[in-house]
């Protein structure tokens, strides 16, 4: 039984939940952070002195932070091949493209982007930078986008953890209230990973309480 800490509408917390829902772990989530608390406590944070979300407990193990390592430990005890590729070079094409997603593409949209639109109040947003961010984070799905007119997904025509550290910013990237560019491949992407249980159930969740 996995026991993991974090809300629902954290979106690094939605992509450990995904996971957690594609490879059909059995769970236990808490909700924590933000309005619920508990991440300032003794207990918190003597399992994550940073007192941030998601942590993950399996069993007696020692618990986890920080989502990509938290995503490959679950790939490498639970997952198969085509999710997570046993051979190294396959492997680390996956993860390759897992770490591309969380460097490049979360960190150009979470708190430059969502943030400034939806955690911002309508008066003391900035109209010039959320278009400056929404430019630098378009020029890495361009990236993406390219690559989703040879592959059904991000690495190959195969779902794998990539997928998951991409495609779990799409929500919210197409939910906000925010000028788009074309891009027809990524659009047909995201309407593929609507279609996945686990997706809708994590990741399609309401961020009203988020809002400013
Ligand atoms: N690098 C960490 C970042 C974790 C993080 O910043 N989590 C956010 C939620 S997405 C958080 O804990 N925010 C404070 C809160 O929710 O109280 C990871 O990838 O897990």
């Amino acid at each position: 039984m996995l026991t993991i800490w974090g809300r629902a509408d954290s979106s690094n917390v939605q992509a450990l939940m995904w996971c957690v829902g594609e490879l059909g772990l059995a769970h236990e989530r808490i909700d924590a952070g933000h309005r619920f608390g508990i991440v300032d406590t003794p207990d918190f944070r003597a399992m994550n002195p940073n007192g941030t979300v998601p942590v993950l407990r399996d069993g007696d193990n020692p618990p986890l932070w920080e989502t990509g390592a938290i995503l490959r430990y679950l790939a490498n005890r639970y997952g198969a091949a085509p999710f997570w590729p046993v051979t190294l070079i396959a492997r680390t094409e996956v993860d390759r493209w897992a770490e591309w997603s969380k460097i490049n593409v979360a960190q150009c949209f979470t708190a430059p982007v969502f943030w400034r639109v939806v955690r911002t109040p309508a008066a003391k947003r900035d109209p010039a930078a959320i278009t400056a961010a929404v430019t630098a984070l378009e020029a890495k799905l361009r990236i993406a986008e390219d690559r989703l007119a040879r592959h059904v997904c991000l690495v190959s025509d195969d779902f794998t953890l990539a997928d998951i550290q991409f495609g779990h910013i799409l929500f919210r990237y197409y939910d906000i209230d925010i000028a788009r560019a074309e891009m027809p491949n990524l659009r047909a992407y995201y309407g593929r990973l609507t279609q996945r249980p686990a997706f809708r159930d994590h990741v399609m969740v309401s961020y009203d309480a988020l809002r400013a």
